[in-house]
């Protein structure tokens, strides 16, 4: 397989003449295709081995976010014997990363797919959705630095798919929404227009939604597992466990892992707001104070929208809601950098005093 086929491009080019370290030239580069728990996989120009980060790359690590992730591109050591572990030393400079905060956690970052040009946010037509999650799902694609994509799944179900359509339109600025049956094949050519050859799309959604459905229409196979959605809820069951990227006939590659239902922000990103809520960006250009919360500060343009009724008080309220969250997260992103930068010095200090210690003993 050639590296192109997984997704190469020249920018890659660039970042491996500039990583390559001198110590270590035997390493070849491949791409993250697997994640299994702890376990990767990673498919080079010859072989796909299972592999694991060098000792190196995980010290060097600054947090989980710095370790390779389904989509990566890597330079590694082929294991010495065949079926052995493959080691992985580097880890190319990424053209995007989708993550969310960590499911119960403050402000540990969790990585979902790296180096994708589309997020394919998958919303299931079957049950209610909740514009609340899409507003807030797009925020977190946005932040990723690839373009999303609402993919309105299940439409054979939906009498109204159309309407719907239109509906989430209104809440995703610029956004291209597509309804979709992985069952009927209806927008599935759509879906495959989005990713052309060479380019890479990751399934993102609640589990239940037909992720996994969609990527075995568009493999044209049925190689991933899918199961029936409990009929007592709407929820799903979590049946695909591992993340794994698939090149399709065309050349395209898609992502697809497990369903995730919160999707929580991170420090450190202004971007994805800036995207997902562009209308309410340019009213509040309007607003009097620059520091503006859309609350009931006076001369703020974003309530006098929602006093003409040109802006749903709903959205008002979500995108007050996930500024607040980002900038409580911001807060804790610095903090946590003050810390980092303390324990840097602290062991770059420590690490002196022990070469001054080791000199004066004449070692
Ligand atoms: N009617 C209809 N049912 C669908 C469609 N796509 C998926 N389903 C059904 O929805 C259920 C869940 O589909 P999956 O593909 O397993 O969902 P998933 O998003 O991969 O779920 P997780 O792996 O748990 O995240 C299955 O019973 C599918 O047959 C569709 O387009 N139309
Ligand atoms: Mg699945
Ligand atoms: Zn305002």
């Amino acid at each position: 397989m050639s590296l192109e086929t997984l997704g190469w491009g020249p920018d890659f080019d660039l970042a491996l003449s500039q990583s390559q370290p001198s110590s270590t030239p035997s390493l070849v580069p491949g791409r993250v295709v697997r994640q299994q728990r702890g376990l990767l996989t990673v498919q080079t120009q010859g072989a796909a081995f299972l592999a694991r980060a060098a000792g190196r790359l995980r010290h060097q690590a600054v947090d989980a976010e710095a370790l390779p992730t389904v989509g990566d591109w890597v330079l590694l050591q082929p294991p010495a014997s065949g079926d052995g572990e493959a080691l992985m030393h580097v880890v190319l400079p990424r053209r995007s990363v989708l993550k969310r905060r960590e499911a119960g956690s403050e402000h540990d970052g969790q990585l979902i797919a790296a180096n994708v040009d589309v997020v394919f946010l998958v919303v299931g037509l079957d049950g209610n959705f909740n514009a609340r999650r899409i507003e807030r799902a797009l925020t977190v694609a946005w932040n990723s630095g690839a373009t999303p994509v609402v993919i309105l799944s299940k439409a054979d179900l939906a009498s109204d798919a159309d309407e719907r359509v239109r509906e989430v339109e209104a809440l995703a600025p610029g956004v291209d929404v597509l309804a979709v049956s992985a069952r009927t094949g209806l927008g599935v050519e759509a879906v495959r227009a989005r990713i052309p050859a060479a380019k890479t799309g990751v399934l993102l959604g609640s589990s239940g939604v037909g992720k996994s459905t969609l990527a075995n229409r568009l493999l044209d196979a049925a190689r991933l597992v899918t199961q029936p959605v409990r009929p007592e809820d709407d929820k799903g069951r979590h049946t695909t466990t591992h993340r794994e990227l698939f090149v399709l006939e065309h050349g395209g590659l898609i992502i697809d892992g497990p369903g995730m239902r919160e999707l929580g922000l991170l420090g450190g990103e202004d971007e994805g707001l800036a995207s997902a809520f562009a209308d309410l960006f340019t009213l509040a250009e309007g607003c009097r104070f620059n520091d503006c919360g859309h609350q009931a500060e006076p001369g703020c343009a974003v309530m006098a929208a929602v006093q003409a009724g040109t802006l749903s008080e709903e959205r008002r309220a979500s995108f007050a809601k996930l500024q607040r969250e980002q900038a409580f997260q911001h807060r804790q992103a610095d903090a946590n950098a003050q810390r980092q930068h303390k324990r840097m010095q602290r062991t770059q200090s420590n690490a002196g005093w022990a070469r001054t210690r080791a000199k004066r003993r004449g070692e």
